[in-house]
């Protein structure tokens, strides 16, 4: 969801993102960390979080290989003129950079004409990736269920169970002479349920936090969690959904690659109904299908 009111560059804060590492034997303080992450920031690192280095790397080299290509072999792949899906490359379509969306699961909802095949392993290698952060984010959607007291399946089938899909994103925000004049990315929370975010080596990704922005500081160990829209909506506003934005290098272009794990567009979602059996809770937030959702937030529309 875009909020123009914040789209100014802060001077940073101090303060840092959480790192939680993953490969602590006790798994109930993980999971805490996980909970209380997502309550007080709605943006965590991940470390030790089972996805090889290795695959990371070629992740970001396939990537970068289709960067470089010339624009006219990028237009293989482009977003069709009269497509109503989000699918595809595009220049500039929002602010100073540009995309490539294609989803890697379900298998049923791939499209590999939009995958790129400039290199022989970019298949092979989203393949794999996507199984990782498959298994990844449903850990992370378990603990965030049984963090609320529900059964550990509450959240991932509260997002539409095995429907739910996951959107790769590639994006390119090229160097900026002028940071100042323009953000790749303006101040927004995200519409679906959770993110999982890698970047290059530039950095420029800031979170809000207490009224400041704070640089969101990665290595090669890290995999970043943004919880998103829909994860603060079925929590009846317990998790947050993190504010963000990504400024732009004078010099170097900054790649990202956010995975977005969503609802199907006509999977309705809303507070879990198990937050509220036996005590005198109300809902906070009505129930939508995920298109109504976003037709809502891109227009400007009340939602609740
Ligand atoms: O590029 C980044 O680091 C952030 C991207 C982002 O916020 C988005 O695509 O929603």
């Amino acid at each position: 969801m875009e909020m123009e009111k914040y789209n100014h560059i802060a001077p940073p804060s101090p303060e840092e993102i959480p790192v939680i590492d993953l490969s602590n034997p006790n798994k109930d303080l993980v999971a805490r960390a996980v909970v209380k992450a997502s309550e007080e920031w709605g943006i965590f690192h991940v470390v030790n979080h089972g996805i090889p280095q290795e695959l990371i790397q070629r992740l970001k080299e396939v990537g970068t290989e289709f960067h470089e290509l010339p624009e006219t072999a990028k237009k293989a792949v482009a977003k069709p003129e009269d497509s109503t899906d989000i699918e595809g490359y595009t220049t500039n379509f929002k602010g100073w950079a540009d995309h490539l969306f294609h989803r890697i699961w379900p298998p049923e909802r791939i499209n590999y004409s939009f995958w790129p095949k400039n290199s022989p392993d970019y298949r092979e290698v989203n393949e794999e990736y996507a199984k990782h952060i498959k298994k990844l984010s449903e850990k992370i959607m378990e603990w965030l269920s049984e963090g609320l007291g529900l059964r550990r399946e509450a959240f991932k089938e509260g997002l539409g169970g095995e429907k739910v899909e996951y959107l790769m994103k590639l994006i390119f925000y090229p160097p900026c002479p002028d940071p100042g004049l323009n953000n790749g990315a303006p101040a927004h929370t995200d519409f679906n349920g959770v993110t999982f975010l890698i970047a290059n080596e530039v950095h420029g990704l800031q979170a809000f936090k207490d009224d400041n922005w704070i640089d969101v500081k990665y290595d090669d160990s890290m995999i970043l969690v943004i919880i998103a829209d829909q994860f603060h909506r079925m929590s009846n506003g317990k998790y947050k959904s993190a504010e963000h934005r990504a400024t732009m290098d004078t010099k170097k272009t900054r790649i990202s690659w956010p995975v977005f794990v969503e609802p199907n567009l006509d999977q309705v979602v809303g507070p879990l109904p198990e937050l509220f059996s036996g005590d005198d809770t109300a809902p906070k937030f009505k129930p939508y299908a995920y298109s109504d959702f976003k037709f809502h937030v891109r227009y400007g529309l009340p939602l609740d």
